[in-house]
């Protein structure tokens, strides 16, 4: 087997998943040379498909797959067509009066075709495709990434029958929220749950930003090995890929009994996931798992125009904010009474919990602010080694601040600190609290999961426990568009301020 010997919870992220010498064991794999050499079988392949295979180093004869020359042909499609890389072709083959879905791509030079049995008593094409196609059409009314994410869970499972499915989204450091979900009644919920980006290792992201869609049909069945020599035959492009024995302890730990998961795929990155839950085996056929994929499709999609959208209202309404802060402040005689009136705004542009707003030793507070922490804050700010980027300041984390302000500022990390007027020493700083006093853990406090090998970090709590961790003493960084919006706001106020200082010198003169 290409599996190391141990994986574990440290070199996990090292594992190659895209390599693991083995498949799930509700399908076969061959994979042929260009002359018809069967390089690599699965275990009992000519068991499971009841035909007559080649022996591994022979070539293809007409003895084989009961002397259907389709099969072989189909096979030998998957040399031509398509490069390394590419997904799968799709076929479907008819071996011994059984009826199967055949994949096939190139991997390693080789054209490596995988087998799945169809269930008989599956749902008529013809009625599935309308399903499915209705499923798109309610998905397209979305008018939000909300809304979206909802549809989704709910199309996917009318589609597929799972007991859970879940969109999963990432965050700035690729750890995740449940945002929607849609579940049998009987299970605990898992909506608005947080993850660690350590529970999808970097390789697998990687992985399935280009195959986007895995199915592990029987999470409690042993993967069946491959037999042949040569290199490790790479699966990455595969449907039947065995899956890392750390991600098997993981759903076993939750009781689950089949698991897939479809990408989002944003601007070329993974930006979340459907994932679905079953607590018995679930074989779903390979057409429903297409269809999942269209509608994951066409919901990253919609999500892509939703944020492009939120993006463009957001630094529309920063500009008309700032055009009522500018005005305040001309018209207004104290700059602290003026800028006061939209705090709340102030602090909801940032999506910041709080806001100070400061000229020269007086101090407005608002949010549950400790004001010696703001004041001695203000002072470090103040000092002229302290090199603000053009009149900002931002920081995240505890760690950025001396300690002493830190311990001032209790909870609050986020510090986004911008001085409009140097003249009058006038401040605008708007504050996040501590990530972990943002969230709450959703989970059932007494809800107990069975604990595997690897103990209970493999568990959703022992997870959330893993993501407290990793981001004690931070906030949510500030994005690019915050600083820029900041940037903005500082200089506007800035030129306010001018014009105001130039109106008190005539008026003083
Ligand atoms: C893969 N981890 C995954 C996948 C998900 C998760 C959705 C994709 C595969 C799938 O469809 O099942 C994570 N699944 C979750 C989470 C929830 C869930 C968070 O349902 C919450 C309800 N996993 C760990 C740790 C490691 C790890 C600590 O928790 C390693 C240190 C590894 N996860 C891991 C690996 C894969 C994975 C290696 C890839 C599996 C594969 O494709 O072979």
């Amino acid at each position: 087997s290409q599996v190391p010997p141990t994986v574990n919870l440290d070199n996990c992220d090292r594992e190659p998943i895209h390599i693991p010498g083995a498949v799930q064991s509700h399908g076969a794999l061959l994979a042929f040379a260009p002359d018809g050499t069967l390089r690599w079988a699965s275990a009992g392949a000519a068991g499971l498909l009841g035909v007559a295979l080649p022996a591994l180093g022979e070539r293809l004869g007409s003895g084989h797959f009961g002397g259907d020359a389709q099969v072989p042909l189909a096979i030998a499609g998957g040399m031509e067509p398509i490069e390394e890389g590419m997904p799968p072709l799709q076929h479907e083959a008819t071996l011994a009066g059984r009826a199967f879905d055949v994949s096939v791509h190139r991997s390693g030079g080789l054209a490596v075709a995988e087998f799945e049995p169809r269930r008989s008593g599956a749902e008529q094409p013809g009625a599935f495709a309308i399903r499915a196609h209705r499923g798109l059409d309610r998905l397209r009314r979305g008018r939000s990434v909300q809304e979206l994410l909802e549809l989704a869970v709910h199309e996917i499972r009318a589609l597929t029958g799972f007991d859970r499915v879940m969109a999963y989204r990432f965050r700035h450091d690729a750890s995740g929220d449940v945002v929607a979900e849609a579940r049998d009644e009987a299970l605990e919920p898992f909506l608005n749950r947080r993850y660690p980006a350590s529970d999808i290792p970097a390789q697998a992201r990687r992985l399935y930003v280009t195959n986007t869609l895995r199915l592990i049909a029987d999470v409690r069945s042993a993967p069946v090995p491959l037999e042949g020599s040569g290199p490790p035959l790479d699966l990455s492009q595969g449907v039947l890929r065995a899956v890392s024995p750390v991600h098997i302890e993981y759903l076993t730990n939750l009781g689950v009994g089949a698991s897939m998961s479809v990408s989002i795929v944003v601007g070329g990155r993974l930006w979340g996931m459907l994932a679905c839950h079953h607590m018995t085996a679930r074989h779903v056929p390979y057409g429903v798992r297409m269809a999942c994929d269209v509608l994951a499709h066409v919901l990253a999609a919609g999500v892509q125009s939703q944020l492009s959208a939120e993006h463009a209202s957001r630094v529309a309404d920063a500009a008309s904010l700032r055009g009522h802060l500018v005005e305040a402040l001309l018209v207004g005689d104290d700059p602290v009474l003026s800028l006061r009136t939209y705090a709340e705004e102030l602090r909801d542009a940032f999506e910041a919990q709080a806001i100070a707003i400061a000229e020269g030793g007086r101090l407005s507070l608002h949010g549950d602010l400790p004001q010696q922490g703001v004041q001695s804050l203000l002072e470090w700010l103040r000092q002229p080694e302290r090199s603000l980027d053009s009149g900002l300041f931002a920081a995240n984390a505890h760690a950025e601040l001396p300690p002493g302000i830190a311990a001032d500022l209790g909870s609050w990390c986020g510090v986004l600190a911008l001085r409009f007027d140097e003249v009058a020493d006038a401040w605008v700083v708007i504050l996040r609290r501590e990530q972990i006093e943002t969230i709450s853990w959703g989970g059932r406090p007494e809800k107990q999961y069975v604990n595997g090998p690897l103990g209970p970090r493999l568990t959703p709590r022992g997870s959330f426990e893993v993501w407290k961790e990793t981001v004690r003493g931070t906030a949510v960084p500030w994005t690019a568009t915050e600083r820029e919006i900041a940037r903005q706001l500082r200089d506007e106020l800035g030129r306010a301020a001018s014009v105001r200082h130039a109106e008190l010198g005539r008026a003083r003169n």
